[in-house]
């Protein structure tokens, strides 16, 4: 894939033109920019763990030392979940007499430092978690509103790979004006550090999230049941031409395994997840990960095409009542189709060649990424499955 047609696709928005334009891109991951942030990161969406979903405040690190663990033992690292990502009530309220965030003495006696060695020599990444106002969201520790300078300082001085930045408590202050001073001071920090925005999607972030961050959230915090991902999956949908190589927009964490939803619903969250170019971040305890979840979030092929190089977003290109079909554009001319039914009955769903972009006389191959099988018929002008109640089908087709 050359950077000719990414740069094609990126210029229908006419607010970043003139940042392509100025940029000489060697190749589809590493399109340079004008801008604030050019850590080189996130050419693929980043994927991990993240204490949140399931630990909420209550985290050590022990926990975090046995889930980097846990991502080695089960094999998961090793398909891409490296950063293992600690969120909110890690530091004392009380900040040191330099300044300085402190680790709090009670869970995380050892310190940052020592956490990063460790999970460094696992081969995985640590990422901690702040917030652009004077609290985070638990206040139980303070934010890093001015204080970007010292706290970046501190984060890279510890071995930080990964910054989630939090969006409470903030005086007001516009989200354009917050969040670049801590781009600034991790481009200055000395190391490179992934910034995911975590801005609930309040000021339409995907519109200048790529200026500022790698990630950005377009959505409030998600919850563990249907109703709460799939608006996720649509508020997120909305911006999908705004995601691209080293910035992606971000619908909040996984849920599987967590257990709000059914195996199939669970099925449906991933399948977005990944055909939305979405971060992968697991949010349940890996440490007692059920072989269901593994099916689910160690499925290669779903991990393959949300990493795909192309790093397009796919869309909602047909609705009808209940069902749905998403698809967007993979390398090597391939197209990645989701069929899905939000309904409570069993219901066929077509994929229209007209609505996927192929010529109507195309035969085309069609690889399921849930059975893991190619179909051995050929398929020309539609694609028709069978799809459970708040199930889906998840294809890769190829001419
Ligand atoms: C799908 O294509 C076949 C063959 O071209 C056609 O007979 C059929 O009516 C189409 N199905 C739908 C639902 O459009
Ligand atoms: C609920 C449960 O089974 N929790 C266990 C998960 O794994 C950790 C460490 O391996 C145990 O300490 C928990 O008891």
């Amino acid at each position: 894939m050359g950077s000719s047609s990414l740069v094609v696709r990126t210029c229908s928005f006419l607010i970043m033109c003139a940042v392509i334009a100025a940029s000489s891109s060697s190749d589809s991951g590493a399109v340079s920019r004008r801008n604030l942030l050019g850590n080189g990161l996130g050419s693929t969406p980043p994927m991990g763990w993240n204490s949140w979903n399931h630990f909420n405040c209550i985290i050590d690190e022990k926990i975090i030392k046995e889930t980097a663990d846990a991502l080695v033992s089960t094999g998961l690292a090793k398909l891409g979940y490296n950063y293992v990502n600690i969120d909110d009530c890690w530091a004392e309220l009380d900040r040191d007499s330099k300044g300085s965030m402190v680790p709090k003495k009670s869970t995380f006696p050892s310190g940052m430092k020592a956490l990063s060695d460790y999970v460094h020599s696992k081969g995985l990444k640590l990422g901690i978690y702040s917030d652009a106002g004077y609290l985070t969201c638990s206040k139980k520790m303070p934010g890093s509103l001015g204080f970007e300078e010292i706290d970046a300082k501190t984060f890279a001085s510890w071995g930080i790979d990964y910054l989630k930045y939090d969006n409470c408590n903030n005086g007001g202050i516009k989200p354009t004006l917050r969040y670049p001073v801590m781009t600034r001071a991790l481009m200055n920090a000395g190391r490179p550090i992934f910034l995911s925005m975590c801005e609930w999607g309040d000021m339409h972030p995907a519109l200048w999230g790529y200026t500022v961050g790698n990630s950005w959230r377009t959505t409030n915090d998600i919850s563990d049941n249907w109703d709460s991902m799939v608006s996720r999956a649509d508020q997120n949908e909305v911006y999908a031409e705004y995601a691209r190589p080293g910035g992606w927009n971000d619908p909040d964490m996984l849920e599987i395994g967590n257990g709000g939803m059914t195996k199939n619903e669970y099925i449906v969250h991933f399948s977005i997840w990944a055909i939305s170019k979405a971060p992968l971040l697991i949010g349940c305890d890996v440490r007692n990960i059920t072989k269901d979840t593994m099916e689910i979030i160690a499925n290669k092929e779903v991990i393959a095409l949300n990493q795909d190089k192309l790093g397009v977003q796919a869309k909602k290109v047909r609705m009808e009542g209940d069902w749905e079909v998403w698809s967007g554009p993979l390398s090597h001319y391939r197209i990645a189709v989701l069929l899905l039914n939000r309904g409570s009955v069993a219901t066929p769903i077509t994929a229209h060649w007209d609505d996927l972009g192929i010529a109507p006389t195309t035969s085309v191959r069609a690889r399921d990424l849930w059975e893991h099988k190619t179909l051995s018929s050929t398929f020309k002008g539609n694609l028709t499955a069978n799809i459970d109640s708040h199930g889906c089908k998840l294809f890769v087709l190829k001419a």
